[in-house]
């Protein structure tokens, strides 16, 4: 079976694609055209139907959209299983999945981006590690990108007001209690059940540009606001949950 994962290496919403492909030992391809051009190659892969990345193609189809392109790996690649089949059990971790994708995911990409774009040269650090590496080399070309993403990020994803990173803070801290209340009101480990599902899966990966664990993607060097940040939370359970579950669950990361 073909299957090709269309990703963006640094993003989070890719990395929870990437992390139940590698944790399945789903053998695929991987393509990263560089951001913006990935809307456009989106919109082209799944005919209009999806604008985002990750897009999957797997059986002669194109899926956009990291929840469905898991319930379809799910479908396809039995263990270890995300999603549980006590119904239960699986309308929980489906509910936790569409809470964290929803109301956290838009909320730590934006923050990430809020602090790089304040930051003295922060875009054009987050430029160099997603261009072509062979255009890295010409400022020109870096400075072109940082533009780019300047705009982008604006249009797409707010990124500028400082009411928009007030709203992202207070976002990501109420994922953090949820997150807690959650693993308080379960057996500690794990949000749903006593193992590894989908719920697990997403909170860490949307949370990972917060925490930074060592196996989440790469990210240009922090500004130091953004270190600040990530100090403050360190001493939620959360921020070592997150941690832990990297450690526990991630598996050395395949890159890029
Ligand atoms: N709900 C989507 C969100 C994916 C997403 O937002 N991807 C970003 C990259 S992190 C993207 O491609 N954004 C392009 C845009 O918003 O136009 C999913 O779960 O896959």
């Amino acid at each position: 079976m073909s299957v090709v994962l269309w990703h963006i290496p640094i993003s989070h919403y890719n990395e929870k694609v990437r992390w139940a492909l590698e944790l399945k030992g789903v053998g695929h391809e991987r393509r990263a055209p560089p951001p913006p051009s990935h809307v456009a190659v989106a919109l082209w892969l799944t005919r209009g139907a999806a604008h985002t990345f990750p897009v999957l193609e797997i059986d002669g189809r194109a899926i956009g959209d990291s929840t469905a392109i898991i319930a379809a790996i799910e479908e396809r690649f039995a263990g270890p299983p995300l999603i549980p089949d006590e119904p239960g059990e699986r309308a929980r971790a489906l509910a936790l999945e569409e809470f964290f994708d929803e109301r956290l995911g838009p909320y730590s990409r934006q923050l990430v981006f809020h602090e790089l774009r304040a930051d003295d040269g922060g875009l054009r650090r987050f430029a160099a590690t997603v261009m072509p590496d062979r255009l890295t080399r010409s400022d020109l070309a870096v400075s072109a990108f940082a533009r780019g993403a300047a705009a982008f990020t604006r249009v797409r994803y707010r990124v500028g007001p400082e009411a928009a990173a007030a709203e992202s803070r207070a976002r990501i801290a109420a994922a953090f209690d949820r997150l807690e209340s959650e693993l308080e009101s379960g057996a500690g480990d794990y949000l749903v059940g006593d193992r590894f599902t989908v719920a697990d899966l997403t909170a860490a990966a949307l949370l990972a540009p917060v925490v930074a664990p060592p196996r989440a993607p790469a990210e240009p060097d922090p500004p130091p606001a953004l270190v600040e940040y990530r100090d403050s939370l360190r001493g939620r359970c959360g921020f070592a949950w997150v941690e832990e579950t990297f450690a526990r669950h991630r598996g050395e990361p395949v890159r890029p």
